[in-house]
C-alpha cells in the first residue's frame, strides 16, 4: 500500500522542500531568552492531561473540535474534499504525509501542525484552554485500554465501533492497514460518544478528493499492550541522542514486533480499518490530536532531561522510509539538521525545524503539565 508512494514522495521532495524558505530564524540562543522570558510576555499555554482536565473544560475542547467541524472551509477551492475548517487540517495533513512520517522531521512538523490546530480552536472557535495530550501509559493493558476516559463517551471522545469479524470486502474497506493486526475489536462506524456517526469528508490514504465516509475505529488492546508497553516508553525517553529517540518512537518495522509508540497508538485504535490507522488522512479521527500531543509531550521531556545539548538536537533522514527507516529496503537520503524546511501550504508562513525545537518559545510559547 505505501511503496508505490515513494516516487510520488521523490517527486514531491524535488517540487517542494528543496526551495530555501526566507523566514528569518532566531538563534538558539534568542529562543531560550524568549523562553525564560515567559514567550516575550505572552501567556504561556500549560497543555493537560486529559483526565486531569476538570470535566466541564473537557466538554469546551471536545465543543470547539465539533464547532471547527462547522466552520467553511478555507482552502475548499484547493482541496476539493475539504468542505469545513477541520477538513483545511486534514487536507494539510494529506498532502504533505510523504514528507513528515518515519524520517527526521517527523516530530518538528507535527509540532507545528498541532501548534496551528490549537491556535485555530481558540481564535475561530473561542476555546480558552491548549490542546489536551494523552498519557498513555496510564492505559497501556489488555483489560484497561477501552476504559481509559479518553474514550469516555460523555466526558471523552467516544471509544471503539462495533465489532465487524469480516473485513475483506473493498468496496466497503478499500484501504487497510497494512500490519495485520493482532486481535482486532472494532471496525465498525463509530455509534458512540460526541463524535458518533461522523463523516469524514477525505481518505482514507493519499487523496484530497471528497470521498464521505464514517468514522470507523478497531481497537486492539492486545497491540497496545505491546507496542505502547512501558518498556517501550522507557526505551524512547532513555535514549541517549536524537537519532536513537526518534527510532524508539517511531519503530522498527511494521510488524508487530516492531512498533512503538508511535504506531502502537495509530493502530491501536484504528486497527485493520480505522481512520487513526491511515498515515495520510489519520486526522479524520479527532483522537489524532491526543496522538500526535502524547508524541509532543514525549519529545519535550526528553529534550528537557539535558536541555542545553537536546534544544538543538536534531537528526534522522530528509526522506520518508530512508534508513534508520528503511522498512522496504534502501532509500537515497540525506541527514537532516536544523536548517530542515518544513512547510504548510495555505497556512501561514514556512519554517524550519529551528523554529519548533522549543516549546517555550515566543512563537509556539506552550508547555506540558
Ligand atoms: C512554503 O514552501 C513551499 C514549498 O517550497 C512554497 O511552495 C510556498 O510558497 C511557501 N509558502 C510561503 C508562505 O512562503
Ligand atoms: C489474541 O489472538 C491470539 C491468536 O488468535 C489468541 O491466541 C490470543 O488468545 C488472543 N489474545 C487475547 C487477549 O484475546
Ligand atoms: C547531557 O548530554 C551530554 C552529551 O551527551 C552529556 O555529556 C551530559 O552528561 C548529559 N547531561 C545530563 C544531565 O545527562
Ligand atoms: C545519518 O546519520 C546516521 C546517524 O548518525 C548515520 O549512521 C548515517 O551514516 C548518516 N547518513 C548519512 C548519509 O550521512
Ligand atoms: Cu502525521
Amino acid at each position: 500500500m505505501y511503496l508505490p508512494q515513494f516516487v510520488l514522495a521523490g517527486l514531491l521532495l524535488v517540487a517542494g522542500v528543496q526551495q530555501a524558505v526566507a523566514v528569518p530564524a532566531p538563534t538558539t540562543d534568542d529562543i531560550t531568552t524568549a523562553a525564560s522570558a515567559s514567550c516575550a510576555g505572552k501567556d504561556v499555554l500549560v497543555r493537560k492531561e486529559w483526565r486531569s482536565l476538570p470535566k466541564p473544560e473537557r466538554l469546551d475542547y471536545i465543543n470547539a473540535v465539533k464547532c471547527l467541524m462547522k466552520k467553511p472551509s478555507k482552502n475548499g477551492e484547493v482541496y476539493a474534499g475539504a468542505k469545513s475548517r477541520y477538513d483545511d487540517f486534514l487536507a494539510l495533513h494529506i498532502v504533505e504525509t510523504d514528507l513528515i512520517h518515519f524520517n527526521g522531521p517527523f516530530l518538528a512538523w507535527h509540532r507545528w501542525f498541532l501548534h496551528l490546530f490549537e491556535q485555530e480552536l481558540r481564535n475561530t472557535c473561542g476555546y480558552k484552554g491548549a490542546q489536551p495530550y494523552w498519557d498513555f501509559s496510564k492505559d497501556n493493558t489488555i483489560n484497561g485500554f477501552s476504559k481509559s476516559p479518553l474514550f469516555d463517551v460523555t466526558h471523552g471522545l467516544g471509544g471503539n465501533g462495533p465489532y465487524v469479524a469480516d473485513v475483506s470486502d473493498p468496496i466497503t474497506f478499500p484501504v487497510t492497514t497494512p500490519t495485520i493486526i493482532p486481535n482486532r475489536t472494532g471496525g465498525g462506524c463509530l455509534d458512540n460518544g460526541p463524535f458518533s456517526g461522523l463523516v469524514v469528508n477525505m481518505g482514507l490514504g493519499l487523496s484530497t478528493d471528497y470521498t464521505p465516509h464514517c468514522l470507523r475505529r478497531d481497537f486492539s488492546p492486545v497491540l497496545v499492550s505491546q507496542a505502547l508497553s512501558n518498556s517501550n516508553l522507557k526505551a524512547a525517553l532513555d535514549a541517549k541522542n536524537y537519532f536513537d529517540f526518534s527510532i524508539k518512537i517511531q519503530g522498527t518495522s511494521f510488524e508487530v514486533s516492531g512498533l512503538t509508540l508511535h504506531a502502537g497508538m495509530h493502530l491501536g485504535i484504528g486497527g485493520q480499518v480505522g481512520d487513526a490507522a491511515d498515515m495520510y488522512s489519520s486526522p479524520g479521527d479527532p483522537l489524532f490530536w491526543f496522538i500526535h500531543g502524547a508524541l509532543d509531550k514525549i519529545w519535550d521531556q526528553w529534550q528537557r532531561a539535558n536541555w542545553s545539548v537536546r534544544k538543538s538536537e536534531i537528526a534522522g533522514p530528509d526522506t520518508n522510509f530512508a534508513y534508520p527507516f528503511n522498512f522496504f529496503g534502501d532509500v537515497p537520503y540525506k541527514n537532516i539538521t536544523l536548517d530542515f524546511p518544513l512547510q504548510y501550504p495555505y497556512f501561514g508562513k514556512n519554517l524550519t525545524v529551528r523554529d519548533v525545537m522549543d516549546t517555550k518559545n515566543a512563537a509556539l510559547c506552550y508547555t506540558y503539565a
